[in-house]
């Protein structure tokens, strides 16, 4: 493999495939650097001040610790100057984020969630920051949340930083799924693995088993399936593991299988998921379905559901292809 830069990287890509253009290379190119300052607060922890909730709450009434509020700013500033955005979403910020009469303006619309997993920031456990890039469709000069809800087959880019023992960007222009590792340094990202395939088949699921009373029938039945192991009708015996970072997650399972759920349940809160769409599953749904894998809500495929609200949520089940296609199989037997 040649060991590219994420600039060379994007070279390639854009020599080889029509539909990628400067633009689209230079807002990857800014969220990335973007990402290697919110690496470095990171790093900081206590010694930078960032540990510890911020007191406010975002939109979706969670508390926002004071790094969910930094990397928010980071990207944004980051990003807003590049000239390749029409405007940006985050899932900290009530409204859509205009750009700057100052800068240009460009045709793509970014999302994200600036710091996914913030529960385990203060317990220095892996975290990460999510992203995904759609195009403008309509000729409105200021874009309004309505451009923003479009389906997630209609990405254009989309992907993860990973903030844990190495800070790694996963990413995907959709062909395919790479990998690149920060050599903090230099904040050089450098590609260091290509064409990322999930295995098909797995033996490790991924839940918060705490909300198992609160689960519908075909969780709780797929769940308890699992538990009984090599006497049960699976016929093997199961391994668990709950990061409660998605990020570190859907890393784990980019990297050696696996299926991650957060389905809807009877909680109030929960009744139509916890994730939200626009910032969490869509690109996580578009990065696993590039590497071979499945993602749905356990009726539909994510990438097809049709978003009608900026902060909508989700139920997400997603991972190991042939695992996902039996946990469906539960939903709809
Ligand atoms: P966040 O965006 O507020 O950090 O919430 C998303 C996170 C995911 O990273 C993780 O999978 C999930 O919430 C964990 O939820 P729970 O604490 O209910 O297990
Ligand atoms: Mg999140």
């Amino acid at each position: 493999m040649k060991h590219s830069t994420l600039s060379q990287f994007l070279l390639d890509q854009k020599l080889s495939n029509l539909n990628i253009d400067n633009d689209l290379c230079k807002l990857i190119e800014s969220l990335a650097q973007a990402c290697v300052r919110i690496s470095y607060r990171v790093r900081q922890g206590a010694l930078g001040g960032i540990l510890g909730s911020h007191g406010t709450e975002n939109i979706q009434g969670e508390v926002q610790q004071k790094l969910d509020l930094i990397s928010n700013q980071i990207i944004v500033e980051g990003t807003q100057w590049c000239g390749a955005v029409a405007a940006m979403a985050s899932e900290e910020e009530e409204q859509i984020i205009p750009i700057p009469g100052e800068y240009r303006r460009g045709n793509y619309l970014l999302l994200f969630d600036p710091l996914d997993g913030s529960s385990n920031i203060d317990v220095n456990v892996s975290i990460g920051t999510i992203f995904s890039v759609l195009e403008k469709k309509s000729d409105h000069e200021q874009p309004q949340e309505a451009d923003f809800l479009q389906s997630g087959h209609n990405q254009v880019a989309a992907g993860y930083v990973v903030y844990g023992p190495q800070t790694l960007l996963v990413i995907t222009l959709g062909n395919g799924v790479y990998s690149f590792t920060l050599e903090s340094n230099t904040s050089t990202w450098t590609l260091t693995h290509e064409n990322i395939q999930i295995p098909e088949t797995t033996s490790e699921f991924a839940i918060n088993m705490s909300n198992m009373r609160y689960w519908h029938q075909p969780v709780k039945q797929y769940i308890q399936d699992c538990l009984s192991g090599v006497d049960g009708p699976l016929k093997k015996n199961y391994n668990m593991r709950w990061i409660a970072s998605m990020v570190a997650d859907v890393h784990r399972i980019i990297t050696r299988g696996g299926v991650f759920m957060y389905p809807a349940d009877k909680r109030e809160s929960v009744t139509k998921g916890k994730l939200r769409l626009m910032y969490e599953a869509n690109p996580m749904g578009f990065v696993i379905e590039q590497a071979g894998g499945l993602a749905t809500n356990g009726k539909n495929r994510i990438l097809d559901i049709s978003p009608q609200q900026l902060h909508q949520r989700t139920g997400v089940i997603l991972g190991s292809k042939k695992e996902v296609e039996l946990i469906t199989s539960y939903h709809t037997s």
